[in-house]
């Protein structure tokens, strides 16, 4: 593979890949050591995804707007910053606020126990929805990065949920009262920062939604990370949300199983996992954002971090290539038509599926073939089919 030579895998707007301005400036501090990058203004990261092809940049609140910084301040950074845009013709999706670093949500946002902590949650996120509409944003992300416990003893989790619950419904009745174009999109995660954290995974979330009072207004944002970190297949809670209509939005990276959240590129972990992800987004048609939220190794330095980049976006477009060769792969379609066991019939009524016959001693007996439909799947992403 020529690094940057021209074969077909270059991504452009088009391709509608998006990045957080905390991904690419992400200055490498772990909570074991020090920033390793010097910070990079949002405008410069703005200008550097547009050259790599990017098609838009999401950010938290204080991504972009430091928290305590004045009007005339906050008005001067976002002018700017919508220059950048302007100059650049990228584009910000999705919005989000920041409800984990501040000492004050230590034991949650929208589920402290305090709740004067909940309302001023409440008063930071709706700010934080008026920036991202102003920017554009169409989908606004709720992560519950504080929302759990370390201890049950701190707060009953119908309680938790109860408040969560209160805080979501809030935020939709202020984006219809302000007939805002936006939909929400909750983030699960199972642990990390806190202990346990509460609607651990998509599924927990989906569930939730159908609790709220405006549940047409509120889908999920997948991570595969966070899945993975709960030792699912990331695929299967992405169809769950997909089939329901409720993938708003999605969070691509990679993750090692039984690890803290890592938010590496795209595919590096897992190419496998990241095929099938790929070919359920590209044979469903998806429309929307192939966002990445992960962050470049420690160890790289500033050209190590757009090499993250480009790297996250050309790994996504090879696997979208190999989607395509495998739906035209004659050997493989041809096991999948055969282990369907022939055409399947309309739905049958009762009393003739009672009389029907089945050739048990045949359906006990029959193999399926996988491990040859494994075995050139596996071939086609070495590159050898
Ligand atoms: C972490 O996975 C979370 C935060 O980065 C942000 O709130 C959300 C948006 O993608 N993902
Ligand atoms: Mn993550
Ligand atoms: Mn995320």
């Amino acid at each position: 593979m020529k690094p940057h030579g021209k074969d077909g895998y270059e991504p452009r707007p088009e391709h509608h890949f998006t990045f957080g301005l905390w991904t690419v400036g992400n200055p490498g501090r772990d909570p074991f050591g020090e920033p390793v990058r010097p910070a990079l203004a949002p405008t410069a990261i703005v200008r550097k995804l547009a050259e790599l092809g990017a098609y838009g940049v999401n950010l938290h609140d204080n991504d972009l707007v430091p928290a305590g910084a004045s009007a005339a301040e906050r008005d001067k950074i976002v002018r700017e910053f919508k220059q950048a845009l302007g100059d650049t013709g990228m584009k910000v999706p999705m919005a989000t606020t920041n409800l984990f670093s501040d000492p004050a949500f230590r034991d949650g946002a929208f589920t402290s126990r305090d709740h004067r902590v909940r309302a001023y949650a409440l008063q930071k996120t709706l700010a934080a929805i008026d920036l991202g509409v102003e920017l554009g944003a169409t989908t606004y992300v709720c992560w519950g990065g504080r929302e759990g416990v370390e201890t049950n003893a701190a707060k009953d989790p119908r309680t938790a949920l109860a408040w969560y619950r209160e805080a979501v419904n809030y935020l939709c009745e202020y984006v219809r009262s302000q007939r805002y174009d936006l939909r929400f999109a909750l983030e699960a995660k199972p642990n990390e920062p806190r202990g346990d954290m509460f609607l651990a995974t998509t599924g927990h979330m989906l569930a939730f939604i159908y609790t709220l009072d405006h549940p047409e207004m509120v889908g999920v944002n997948p991570e595969l990370a966070h899945e993975r970190m709960a030792g699912l297949d990331f695929s299967h809670g992405v169809a769950q949300a997909l089939e329901a209509g409720k993938l708003f939005h999605i969070d691509l990276n990679g993750q090692q199983v039984g690890r803290f959240d890592q938010d590496l590129r795209f595919g590096s972990d897992d190419a496998k996992g990241a095929f099938f992800l790929v070919k359920l987004l590209e044979d469903s048609e998806w429309p929307g954002m192939r966002h990445f939220d992960s962050h470049a190794y420690r160890t790289e330095d500033q050209a190590g971090v757009w090499d993250f980049a480009a790297g996250s976006m050309r790994t996504y477009l090879i696997l979208k290539d190999k989607v395509a060769r495998f739906n035209a792969d004659p050997e493989i379609q041809q096991l999948l038509a055969e282990a369907d066991g022939g055409k399947a019939g309309a739905r049958v009524a009762f009393n003739e599926l009672r009389n029907t016959k089945f050739d048990l001693a045949a359906l006990r007996a029959r193999g399926y073939a996988y491990e040859r439909l494994d075995q050139l799947t596996m071939e086609l992403l070495l590159g050898v089919r």
